[in-house]
């Protein structure tokens, strides 16, 4: 494993620079040279680098971090050389302007300068070619500009290889290199250390109710797959054999098994492609044959609509690194999620609590994280651990079950390869809140997994009052006394100092 520490260098620099205004460049050139080795003394006896992962290419066009072109005092960034009058834009903005462009303009204008060539080649510009324009699957060729060009123009298909791998020795940019960064770094052991989620095996559905379910809150089961063939069968091979014709969603496009294993094992990217797929079961109904879901979650009362019931299960499939970003479920739902293969790193915040780095829209209908997960633990893990309400956290392995409740912010990271199923489902406990989430006033927007979104209230209140008569007034009820008694219970928390015994006059 290489060692690599991010360098604060400009900063310093910077910071001497304006202290030393009045001082020849000779000596701040001596005071760089003082700080770099400064720095690299630090570097040996400091612990708290991030870990590049040995099978890591070095960056493919030997894009460097801005900082180091401090420290090389002969050295001019060709990224604004190149740029012409583009130079003073941000590094997002020339990418955004560049996504507009086709694959021809793109090959034609990384000719243009070194700095072009660079911009032309940042993979994801390709990987949204790709994505738009080949639909119907892809072979993945170790890079998507390589699959770009063997897809679309398969005389170019030997060269396709080298089309992108020139290296630039002297271009400097922080935005370029991060994107490199959060695709090779190594989970480091700190952001797995942390396990407290209640892990229970062999409890009632009633102890499951009561002590999770009601209250809203995590746990970790174990055992309660054991009887699935899925956990005995489920794995590479056996799947191909097994529905290796099928095409399964990955992101926006759909693919062959064997088509997602071939890019799966090759990719390094800061996102990878995740197999996510609603209708698993109705594509391949052994699949569906091969689990059954644990005797916690079987009360599921969006089943009272059928097929119009909006999307609820999913198999998920995706390489290590792979996962999901912080966001909470679809509908006000509560989930579980099983792992059959492999393991995943699980961090959940309570519905009260924002995670750092997210920011919710108002109206509730943006619920998912801009930051990808790996620049999650980078920039904002380390502030939890000081937090009053820490996150729960834990690694679900295979032949786990983690219960999901309602309105839980949640990051998943796959550690390794992973199979899981995982469901949606509304039970008596959350059936008033899916139903207030799918009345509120922005419904066409808030509302998603079905077509009809604006129908969905009614269908649903309709369905439940057929099959259950009385049982929504009953339950709205029940409702208004939990939220009268919760009142009650935070007043009284208010006034009375918890941690002494005694009470509190302080109103
Ligand atoms: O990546 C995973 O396994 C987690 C999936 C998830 O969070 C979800 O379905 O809401």
């Amino acid at each position: 494993m290489r060692s690599f520490r991010m360098r604060n260098l400009l900063s310093r620099v910077k910071k001497k620079t304006i202290k030393n205004r009045n001082r020849s460049c000779i000596s701040i050139t001596k005071e760089l040279a003082h700080l770099v080795e400064q720095e690299e003394e630090e570097e040996e006896v400091n612990e708290e680098g991030f870990n590049i992962k040995s099978s890591a290419p070095s960056h493919t066009h030997g894009v460097q971090p801005l900082g180091n072109l401090y420290l090389n005092t002969s050295s001019t960034n060709s990224r604004d050389t190149g740029l012409g009058n583009l130079h003073t834009l941000s590094d997002e903005l020339v990418l955004d302007i560049l996504g507009f462009l086709d694959s021809t303009s793109l090959g034609v204008l990384a000719s243009v300068s070194k700095s072009f060539y660079v911009f032309t080649n940042h993979e994801p510009l390709w990987r949204n070619l790709v994505l738009e324009n080949l639909l119907g699957g892809f072979q993945y060729k170790g890079s998507w500009k390589s699959t770009y060009v063997s897809a679309c123009y398969p005389s170019f298909d030997n060269f396709a290889v080298a089309l992108g791998g020139f290296k630039v020795r002297d271009f400097y940019s922080d935005y370029l290199f991060q994107s490199w960064l959060c695709a090779n770094l190594e989970m480091k052991p700190e952001w797995l250390e942390r396990d407290n989620v209640v892990r229970k095996r062999g409890i009632s559905v009633e102890e499951f109710v009561l002590n999770f379910e009601e209250p809203n809150k995590p746990v970790l089961l174990e055992g309660c797959i054991d009887n699935w063939g899925a956990l005995r069968n489920w794995d590479r091979d056996y799947l191909v054999r097994l529905c290796g014709d099928v095409k399964f969603s990955v992101g926006p496009v759909e693919m062959k098994l064997g088509e997602y294993f071939g890019y799966s094992d090759q990719v390094r990217e800061e996102r990878p492609l995740y197999l996510f797929d609603p209708k698993f079961a109705e594509k391949v109904p052994k699949l569906g044959d091969e689990y059954e879901v644990p005797v916690y979650f079987r009360e599921d009362l969006f089943g009272v609509l059928g097929n119009e019931r909006p999307d609820y299960r999913w198999v998920i499939i995706g390489p290590a690194g792979s996962g999901s970003s912080f966001h909470v479920d679809p509908n006000s739902t509560s989930a579980w999620n099983a792992v059959i293969k492999g393991s995943k790193k699980w961090i959940l915040f309570p519905p009260d609590v924002i995670p750092p780095g997210v920011h919710p829209s108002p109206d509730g209908a943006d619920v998912a994280s801009p930051v990808s997960i790996i620049e999650w633990f980078m920039n904002f893990y380390g502030a939890t651990k000081n937090w009053n309400k820490k996150p729960i956290e834990c690694v679900c392995k295979a032949g786990e079950v983690i219960f999901v409740p309602s309105g839980w912010w949640h990051l998943v990271i796959n550690l390794e390869e992973s199979i899981a199923i995982t469901q949606n489902y509304v039970s008596r406990r959350n059936l008033i809140n899916v139903l207030d989430f799918l009345k509120s006033p922005n419904a066409s927007t808030l509302v998603s997994g079905t077509r009809d979104r604006l129908n969905l209230y009614d269908k649903f209140k309709n369905a439940i009052e057929a099959y259950f008569p009385g049982e929504i007034d009953e339950l709205t009820r029940k409702e208004e006394e939990r939220k009268i008694q919760q009142r009650k219970l935070s007043f009284w928390d208010s006034v009375a100092d918890t941690n002494a015994g005694a009470f509190k006059f302080s109103f």
